[in-house]
């Protein structure tokens, strides 16, 4: 399977995910080929909808201690809920499908969630730090937004300037 990153303003960006109801072959593929597409731009979170496929299907891979990504530490979520949430953090947040862009977001400092494996096997996690800003950052994007959503109405207009400038110097280089 042959995926690319979908990048904002692309509008497919919006669209709602569906449910997944079928744990077939199909989504084995989506899956392992989610992976190495993350890893190779360098990710650590990325939705099925940045790939062109609106299902509500994540991945997630948090750096360890010493920075590395191993396969093992690899998170496939399906169908997330979150069914509790607390505190208050404020985290540094980057997107695939918006390169280039980082910005201080303000989300829940702990998750917890219930989804589905690849299998349709039901599992829960509770989930804090980097884990859990990446968690609500993709469950995002499951319901269409972004993080840029997020800003501030002044930060939001100075980051479209700027993105828009990057992107027309992308196409002349
Ligand atoms: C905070 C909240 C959520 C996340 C998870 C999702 N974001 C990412 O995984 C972002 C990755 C990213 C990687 C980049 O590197 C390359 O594209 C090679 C990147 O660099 C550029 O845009 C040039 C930007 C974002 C993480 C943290
Ligand atoms: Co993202």
């Amino acid at each position: 399977m042959n995926l690319s990153i979908v990048e904002y303003p692309d509008k497919s960006l919006r669209k709602i995910s569906q449910e997944v109801k079928e744990f077939s072959s199909e989504l084995h593929i989506l899956l392992d080929a989610m992976y190495p597409i993350m890893m190779n731009t360098n990710g650590i979170g990325l939705a099925a909808i940045q790939v062109a496929h609106a299902l509500r299907v994540l991945i997630l891979n948090i750096p360890n201690e010493d920075g590395e990504q191993p396969k093992e530490n690899l998170l496939e979520i399906i169908n997330p809920h979150i069914t509790a949430k607390s505190g208050e953090a404020l985290y540094q947040e980057g997107c695939l499908s918006v390169p280039q862009f980082y910005e201080d977001i303000k989300r829940f400092e702990t998750v917890s969630i219930s989804y589905q494996d690849r299998d349709g096997n039901t599992k829960v996690l509770e989930a804090d730090g980097l884990l859990s800003i990446a968690i609500q950052h993709e469950i995002d994007h499951l319901e269409g937004v972004l993080f840029i959503d997020k800003l501030s109405y002044s930060r939001r207009k100075k980051f479209e300037k700027e993105y828009k400038r990057m992107k027309k110097e992308q196409k002349e280089s």
